[in-house]
């Protein structure tokens, strides 16, 4: 390609090729030209949003010089790339990551404070990138960060919701939700105007005969939608590879109007048919954990996988490969069952578009996808109904029918006598209407199945994919635990730990192999050391309160046991269990003398975390949170002894003040129901330590760190299902401490007991996530973290221990497993000078 082009030509660019600012002087001049030509402001108006606007730009120009040549180079080298499908990133703030990843924030912190700006007031204005709900957005948004940072070739495609997760405001105690419109000023996003793709909805199928009697399938007279890429740039840290996030945003087909119907005088059609495209990446359904089968949801999978595989599909044949080749060049990566319809629909492109037979298209598809798996619970697993997929996509239900067929015909021939196997493994769900099951439709498609956690992945392959072990053997299902990025969990959101860790380990070389972490165990007994360590965390837990001061008028005491539980408010995750943990408290508080409370170690129970709108009980919790933070922060024997606060809107960029402020955090999911979790890394990485149950991440955590370090109750996975048969045929047997709480609550103490009786009503009746079966030792375990925590010394030697010992829970250490086991992917160094 290159030889292609005319030497003066050549020339001409070179000697203008941007090469992007290294130092103070060069960054203020590119953070001063955007302010003044791209913003079009003056030194005279320029406040803190003018200087993030063109402090970001700044940033933007950078990255894409090293963008462009990741792209060029890759493109060149054509090697085998992984693409990331996830209806949901997590990306939080863009420009501090950028920032550190370039190795340029000091430069741009003394260039902003010669323009008059705090660097941290700079980083505040930006809007979180909330393309998500909670543990699973997350994680898509921290593989990105190692994917980029290992120098993997490596896309992610995604929806570019106009709203992302809703804002959350708590008046009253009650949970309000706020559209969160993001996009007015988004320096991140690239829209790629060339890059579109039609999208086919509706329609049907009609089929013929070829001159060689093949029967073939056409799917027309369908809707259009068109897809538009927004591109936003994924800087690596250390490196030049920069990676891409494609965003597809939808729009109708023609663009603009539908001339023909505005001509014909049905303006208010045409635009109507407008709107009804755009609504299609309008809003991230706000659900985490829960399948609410919307039309509309569906429409959402649809498009975004067409698209992407679309795009796939188009740089696949550019390189001019024979078909065979396409899972040597293409692994493609389900986050979860949401982008399972990518399955049918390359099965669909290559078989009528592209005229492969049924058996080596069918090979090509398996070979390309993988699935991930993250939860078995039920009300989790999607299904959609055949109705709806015959209405919508009527093509692919007939791909998938046939996906089904031989799959049934293939377990019928190795199992012949078992007619029980066909009916429990068979992608259509025998019931009115029938079903297809997501789940099975994805293993079925993919050659590499994987659980989140080892128990997690045991689980699976036990319980709800038992069958699919027998088919196919233990070999396809495999496990890879989930990690973090230390780029953003440690050196962004605990600058000043990273700095001592860096001091004693001689570098930053730990964020990019965290195993070298363990080096720090010889300074657990240091007291030097330790008295570093312990004002990093106190400075920490300072800025959290005085962040709790700025935003709710309470003040907490830094000094005090920061006790904290963020993360999506679901019943499985028993946020109910730590509330009427901490009535419990409270109660016990006001049973005792002044003498005895002084005693006491001080506590702030700290809470934070959204419901989706349409879960009244996990509403019900929050309520309760505030309703109790009312009472005891308001009862002037309690002083500093209790405070309850719950912190609003709680999001990525939250976490990186809350993560680093933790004394205690709670993890605390009915054994067996939380996949992995990896706020419990993000805390325990900072310094933290963990009260949790034996469930997901918690006990790989515990194997790690030591059982020492780590504070375990409750009953074990193994032992709930015979607990739960338990309540059902002798009743719930509530324990006394507990009972004491709902009598609290049940007389008023918090409000109206109305407003609380689903909650206790729950525990009463089913008691199914066990909070009363677990309440005890939860207390007890919560008294010995008080006594724990008063001997400071031992509890600064369990928290270096700990966070010498988390090298293991770094997203790296995750893409290399995937790399290696499921995606058959080797990483690509980027030349600094061109590809
Ligand atoms: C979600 O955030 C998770 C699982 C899901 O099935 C859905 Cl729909 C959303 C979470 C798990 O609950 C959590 O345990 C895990 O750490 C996370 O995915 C990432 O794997």
């Amino acid at each position: 390609v290159e030889a292609e082009i005319p030497d003066a030509q050549k020339t001409a660019w070179k000697k203008h090729s941007a090469s992007g600012f290294t130092n103070k002087e060069d960054f203020e001049a590119a953070a001063i030209r955007h302010i003044e030509t791209t913003l079009a402001r003056s030194l005279y108006n320029c406040d803190e949003g003018a200087a993030y606007g063109g402090t970001a730009l700044a940033f933007r120009d950078r990255l894409i010089i090293d963008w462009n040549k990741t792209q060029q180079s890759h493109t060149f080298a054509d090697q085998k790339r992984v693409y990331y499908l996830s209806l949901e990133f997590l990306m939080g703030r863009a420009l501090d990551n950028a920032m550190l990843n370039v190795g340029l924030k000091d430069v741009a912190r003394d260039g902003l404070a010669d323009l008059g700006f705090r660097m941290e007031d700079v980083i505040g204005i930006e809007r979180d990138a909330a393309l998500g709900n909670g543990g699973l957005g997350r994680l898509a948004a921290c593989f990105l960060d190692s994917l980029a940072s290992l120098d993997y070739p490596a896309w992610g495609y995604g929806l570019r919701y106009r709203y992302g997760i809703f804002k959350q405001e708590i008046i009253n105690g009650y949970q309000v939700e706020v559209p969160d419109y993001w996009l007015d000023f988004n320096p991140w996003e690239f829209p790629r105007h060339d890059v579109t793709v039609d999208i086919q909805f509706y329609g049907n199928v009609r089929k013929y005969n070829d001159e060689n009697g093949r029967q073939v399938s056409v799917w027309e007279n369908g809707e259009i939608v068109t897809a538009n890429a927004y591109d936003v740039p994924i800087p690596g840290y250390n490196t030049p590879t920069t990676n891409n996030l494609r965003l597809w945003s939808s729009k109708a087909a023609s663009g603009e109007f539908d001339f023909q119907k505005f001509n014909s005088g049905e303006y208010e059609q045409s635009v109507h048919d407008q709107m009804r495209a755009e609504t299609i990446s309008a809003v991230l359904y706000p659900n985490d954990n829960l399948d609410r089968g919307k039309e509309l949801r569906l429409k959402q999978q649809y498009f975004w996988c067409a698209a992407s595989l679309h795009d796939i599909v188009r740089r696949f044949k550019k390189s001019k490969k024979a078909w065979k080749e396409f899972p040597n060049q293409i692994a493609i990566q389900l986050n979860d069952t949401h982008p399972t319809l990518a399955i049918p629909e390359l099965q669909r492109i290559l078989v009528d578009n592209e005229g492969l037979d049924w058996d080596t298209a069918w090979s090509i598809v398996v070979n390309t996808f993988g699935y991930t798996n993250h939860t078995v619970m039920a009300e989790a697993l999607e299904k959609w109904s055949v109705p709806l997929i015959q209405h919508l996509l009527p093509r692919h239900l007939e791909i998938i029918y046939e996906i089904n067929l031989h799959f049934l015909q293939y377990v019928e021939r190795t199992f012949p006598k078992d007619r029980d196997m066909l009916s429990r493994v068979s992608i259509v769900e025998e019931s009115n209407p029938k079903m297809i099951r997501m789940a099975y439709l994805a293993i079925v498609g993919s050659h590499k199945v994987n659980g989140v956690a080892e128990l997690h992945s045991d689980l699976i392959k036990t319980t709800i994919f038992k069958d699919f072990v027998k088919i196919y053997g233990q070999d396809k299902f495999t496990n890879v635990t989930n990690g973090i990025t230390p780029r953003r969990w440690l050196h962004q959101a605990n600058p000043k730990l990273s700095e001592l860790i860096a001091s004693k380990l001689g570098g930053y070389d730990f964020l990019k192999d965290l195993t070298l972490l363990h080096k720090l165990e010889a300074y657990a007994d240091d007291k030097q050391f330790r008295k570093a360590f312990q004002e990093i965390k106190y400075a920490n837990k300072t800025r959290l309160a005085n962040y709790i001061k700025e935003t709710t008028g309470v003040s907490v005491n830094p000094a005090a046991l920061f006790d904290i539980q963020v993360k999506r408010i679901h019943e499985y995750k028993r946020q109910q269990l730590n509330i009427f943990g901490v009535i419990h408290r409270y109660l016990a508080l006001k049973a005792m003398t002044p003498e005895q409370r002084k005693k006491m170690q001080p506590r702030v129970s700290i809470f934070g975390g959204k419901a989706a709108p349409g879960y009244w009980m996990a509403k019900c919790i929050i309520h309760l949170v505030n309703e109790v933070g009312r009472v005891v922060n308001n009862d002037p024997e309690i002083g500093d002894a209790l405070k309850v606060i719950f912190i609003e809107d709680y999001n990525v960029s939250k976490c990186e003040i809350i993560a680093p402020a933790s004394d205690i955090s709670e993890h605390i999911s009915t054994a067996g129901t939380e996949a992995s979790g990896t706020s419990n890394m993000k805390f325990v990485l900072n310094g933290g330590l963990i009260i949790g149950t034996c469930d997901g991440a918690n006990i790989e955590i515990t194997r790690e760190i030591g059982e020492d370090n780590i504070f375990l109750f409750g009953n074990l996975a193994e032992d709930v299902e015979e607990i739960r048969h338990q309540h059902t045929y002798e009743g719930v047997l509530i324990d006394d401490g507990l009972q004491k709480v709902f009598d609290a609550i049940h007389n008023g103490m918090f409000g109206h007991s109305d407003e609380f009786s689903a909650l206790t009503n729950t525990v009463v009746n089913h008691d199914h996530w066990l909070t009363s079966a677990d309440f005890e030792a939860y207390c007890k375990t919560h008294d010995a973290i008080d006594e724990a925590f008063k001997d400071q010394e031992a509890w600064l030697h369990k928290t270096i221990l700990a966070v010498a010992r988390m090298g293991f829970f770094t997203a790296d250490r995750c893409i290399e497993e995937y790399a290696e086991m499921i995606w058959n992917v080797e990483p690509q160094k980027i030349k600094q000078n061109g590809a």
